[in-house]
């Protein structure tokens, strides 16, 4: 009996373990300029808060820890955090951003017209990559002075830029020109296309209808 609980401990442990794992998985890239003012956008697109202690960023060299992104601390549920090549301040006066908006300055590991985006664990495990480049990837978008973002939400995680756009000034992710006359949305997480707020809707919908026939 004893042998079967402390089975049944340890597979909670790998359970909970793997959970971690899961929350760490839920952070994306969400936006990225390479020329113009550059910076590169994280999101936590999931349930829970993610400590970013030990997470790290590098480019095409992909080496884990090549640039600390432990001071982001705690990112709750649902924010975005920069990594700007301009110091964290002009950053935040350039685009209008709060204090409260998380921006990491001064980075010197620089994205160039063909490059990759690492985004790193504190265990050193690939979180999340996007390749890019226009003359990489003929006919893909250039970030050159506008940002790169998700065409739809399907593009976070996929590793395929053919499924990012430009930003606009206007467009539906918030996008707006800095006093530096660049076009972009730091520190806005994309949000869901409309027909994926219809499809939830109607999910809840029927729900709820399910719901009501439970009790009648
Ligand atoms: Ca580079
Ligand atoms: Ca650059
Ligand atoms: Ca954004």
């Amino acid at each position: 009996m004893k042998t079967k609980s402390f089975g049944k401990l340890l597979a909670a442990v790998v359970l909970s373990a793997g959970l971690v794992n899961a929350a760490s998985a839920n952070v994306y890239i969400t936006e990225w300029m390479y020329s113009g003012d550059e910076f590169i956008e994280f999101t936590n697109l999931g349930a829970g808060a993610v400590d970013f202690t030990g997470w790290s960023y590098d480019d095409d060299s992909r080496t884990a820890g090549t640039v600390s992104l432990s001071s982001f601390g705690t990112v709750a549920a649902g924010e975005s955090v920069i990594l700007s090549e301009s110091a964290a301040a002009d950053f935040r006066a350039a685009w209008g951003l709060s204090a409260s908006v998380k921006v990491i300055g001064g980075n010197s590991v620089n994205l160039g017209r063909n490059d990759e985006i690492n985004l790193y664990d504190e265990a050193g495990d690939l979180v999340d990559r996007l390749t890019y480049g226009d003359q990489s990837f003929v006919g893909t978008i250039r970030t050159q002075n506008a940002s790169g973002i998700p065409a739809s939400l399907a593009a976070l995680g996929a590793n395929s830029v053919s499924q990012w756009q430009l930003s606009v000034a206007g467009d539906a992710a918030g996008s707006y020109l800095s006093t530096s006359g660049y076009i972009a949305n730091p520190g806005v997480a994309p949000v869901p296309e409309p027909e994926s707020f219809a499809m939830l809707l109607a999910g809840l919908g029927l729900l709820g209808c399910i719901a009501r026939r439970r009790f009648t």
